[in-house]
């Protein structure tokens, strides 16, 4: 596995490429073109520029996240076919700047939802959280203004102003779009977006949906280990592959999480890696990586990892906000540090462990 970190570029990250660095273990970022809109082309320029400066700072570009697909796409509308064009005009891009893994996601409308952004945990570190409950009393619109005070100023990925103006349109245009629908618009995209993977050597990795059930009636497809096997199947690429997110797949406590890994030998291309506590079974919130802060066993995550082989890269995903940092919520540097530092001492013991036992 390669350690990286997610880093939103030099115009909207409070962390820099140079702070990365002087993480132990990092040896590469995962980052993205943030102000570009879904259904644009990338131009190649851009992206070599993005690779450059993430190489001069002494580290590597190990992947993109994300290219966001455009709603016609996932709503199967007439004009899909020209966003799936510029789609695959970028990866084109993404390909010849020599990039080979691209995560995305295909969920409705919303990226991930959250309903606080800065809850306060007992040891006055604050960390995003979600309560089924407080969405049940929400509509949409609300959704968007009872978090959007709490984000440190920064653009939130997935919940940019802009798109949360056309929200009624947004769940207009998937009135009719139910989770049948969505596979087959899914199959419809992966199809289309094969080729190019094929001829560059582009490692897809969809990235499961937040929190794993439907929010608001949207559809949701990728929350469990029979949908994701359903969708490995039916576009069956080893370019079509999976982030591998413990904290989202892990918001459904249905899931074994080291389960699904191992059942997606191959497939898995990309990694976040994060815990979350669960107060009951609607209302979690984000922990430290460390196991004993939170529900989940990371020592038994990376074992898994560790055992189909995983050689990707790998990010410690959402920090809680610690020692006065002030950053986009979930992406401060310290704890997300300190993260990428126990990640990689777990998998350090894993690694000699196993060693030490072929040798006896
Ligand atoms: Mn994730």
């Amino acid at each position: 596995m390669q350690m990286t970190l997610r880093w939103y570029g030099s115009r909207f990250d409070t962390v820099t490429l140079q702070q990365i660095r002087q993480i132990p273990g990092v040896t590469g970022v995962i980052s993205t073109l943030y102000d570009t809109v879904p259904g644009e082309v990338w131009a190649l320029e851009r992206i070599l520029a993005l690779k450059k400066e993430v190489e001069d700072a002494g580290l590597t570009l190990a992947g993109i996240e994300s290219v966001n697909v455009h709603d016609a796409i996932k709503a199967g509308l007439p004009e899909r076919d020209q966003y799936i064009d510029n789609y695959i005009a970028t990866l084109e891009n993404l390909g010849k700047a020599d990039i080979h893994l691209v995560c995305y996601n295909f969920m409705p409308v919303f990226d991930w939802t959250r309903t606080e952004l800065a809850r306060v945990r007992p040891d006055g570190s604050t960390v995003l959280a979600y309560t089924q409950e407080a969405v049940d009393r929400l509509n949409p619109e609300e959704m968007f203004s009872s978090i959007s005070g709490d984000t440190n100023g920064s653009i939130m990925p997935g919940w940019e102003p802009e798109r949360m103006e056309h929200i009624k349109e947004l769940f207009d245009m998937y009135s009719t779009v139910d989770d049948e629908a969505l596979f087959a618009n899914l199959k419809y995209f992966l199809e289309r977006i094969m080729p190019v993977c094929d001829k560059y050597d582009i490692n897809m990795a969809i990235h499961p949906d937040d929190p794993a059930w439907s929010v608001f009636g949207l559809p949701r497809i990728i929350i469990n280990k029979t949908n994701i096997l359903r969708m490995m199947k039916m576009v069956d690429n080893p370019h079509n592959g999976v982030t591998f997110c413990s904290g989202s797949y892990g918001t459904n406590l249905e899931n074994d999480l080291p389960d699904m890994i191992r059942s997606l030998k191959g497939r898995i291309h990309f990694a976040h890696v994060r815990n979350l506590k669960f107060n009951s079974p609607t209302d979690f919130e984000e922990a430290a990586h460390l196991s004993s802060d939170g529900t989940f066993d990371m020592y038994e995550i990376m074992l898994a990892l560790y055992d189909i082989g995983f050689t990707g890269p790998i990010r410690p995903d959402h920090g809680r906000m610690i020692w006065g940092e002030v950053a986009m919520p979930g992406y401060g540097l310290y704890d997300r540090a300190l993260g990428a530092a126990y990640l990689n001492g777990l998998w350090e013991a894993i690694e000699k462990s196993h060693k030490s036992k072929i040798k006896l």
